[in-house]
């Protein structure tokens, strides 16, 4: 994806140059569900497929509410903020509203079910399972998914099963909630509990870590107007607060100051939507943590501490975006 799915031999496996594609000894196949039921059916009268001609139309029924229902809402809302589709506001209530619809209805059906057929995995679970899987890992906050508590119980046991776990390895949904409520409350042995906490339950695949370091510093001169400047940046993020936690400093007992910051996003990059918004953003020189490095983690350690001094320097303040 991104390297050769439009080339032209490419597109002659599928005309859209959309991945995934399957190629068999006799042609590939396109369509995410036409190729799981091509590989279910490389067993005889595999049992993914329902056990009567009813349980077979019902494991069609759920992969196509999966491909058509649970897909478009996920894909939506996730695919603005990973910059592959521009960012508007009222797609994003449309895909959140659709998808709270889907979630809805999927979550009644298991409120009574442990399995979307019949009383063992089918494909149908497979696949739904890995519809859910990119937007419980990659977007969809614990605040979000809790309004659905069987779809949860569904999708935790699902990827926890040993064949899941296999394919997909851990899954984890870091609850940016969580890490606020643990850093808000630690009031002593800080290292110990929050930092330590903070790794704990910090989810790489889910979220990233930034530092910021702004390009300006000459320019904070006057105290009271560099503080200033980072509050109206914090106000300025209000708007992704679901999605991120973030931590200040403003560095120096006297003129220029240096303003260097922490975030937490949700996402890999720095969500499209608050670099398109947030005009902030771009006075600020963003590098993405390497937390194998330990001396980067050290750092976010310090910052997230307030350690001062910091670098060699007092802090003027230390400001929290949480
Ligand atoms: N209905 C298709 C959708 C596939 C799809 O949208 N793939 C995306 C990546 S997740 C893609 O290849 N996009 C590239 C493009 O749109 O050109 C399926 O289920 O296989």
């Amino acid at each position: 994806m991104g390297v050769s799915n439009k080339t032209p031999e490419f597109l002659k496996m599928n005309p859209l140059g959309k991945v995934p594609v399957l190629e068999t000894p006799d042609g590939p196949v396109f369509e995410s569900n036409a190729i799981a039921r091509y590989v279910a059916r490389l067993k005889d009268d595999n049992p993914l497929f329902g056990s009567s001609r009813i349980e077979q139309a019902h494991v069609e029924q759920w992969m196509d509410f999966a491909a058509t229902e649970v897909d478009p809402g996920v894909a939506w809302y996730l695919y603005p903020r990973l910059g592959y589709l521009p960012y508007v506001s009222t797609t994003e209530e449309t895909a959140i509203s659709s998808l709270k619809r889907s979630l809805g209805a999927l979550n009644t059906h298991l409120a009574s079910n442990t399995y979307l057929v019949g009383h063992a995995v089918t494909l149908a679970d497979i696949v739904m399972t890995c519809n859910l899987y990119h937007g419980i890992a990659r977007i969809l906050t614990k605040t979000f998914t809790s309004d659905f508590p069987h779809v949860e119980r569904y999708f935790w046991t699902m990827v926890n099963q040993p064949n899941f776990k296999k394919v997909i390895g851990e899954v984890k949904q870091m609850v940016l909630d969580d890490w606020k409520r643990l850093y808000s409350n630690t009031k002593t042995n800080f290292r110990e509990v929050a930092i330590k906490g903070f790794w704990d339950m910090y989810d790489p695949e889910g979220y990233s870590l930034w530092f910021c370091d702004y390009k300006y510093n000459d320019e904070n001169t006057v105290s009271f107007v560099t503080l200033n400047k980072v509050g109206g940046f914090l106000q300025r993020m209000d708007l992704c607060r679901k999605y991120a936690f973030g931590k200040m400093l403003v560095i120096g007992s006297e003129p220029p100051f240096k303003l260097k910051g922490l975030w937490l996003f949700r996402g890999q990059d720095v969500p499209k939507f608050v670099m398109d918004e947030v005009y902030d953003m771009e006075l600020y020189e963003w590098t993405k943590v390497d937390i194998s490095d330990e001396a980067q983690k050290e750092r976010v350690n310090a910052m997230i501490e307030d350690q001062e001094p910091f670098e060699g320097e007092a802090l003027l303040d230390a400001k929290c975006f949480k």
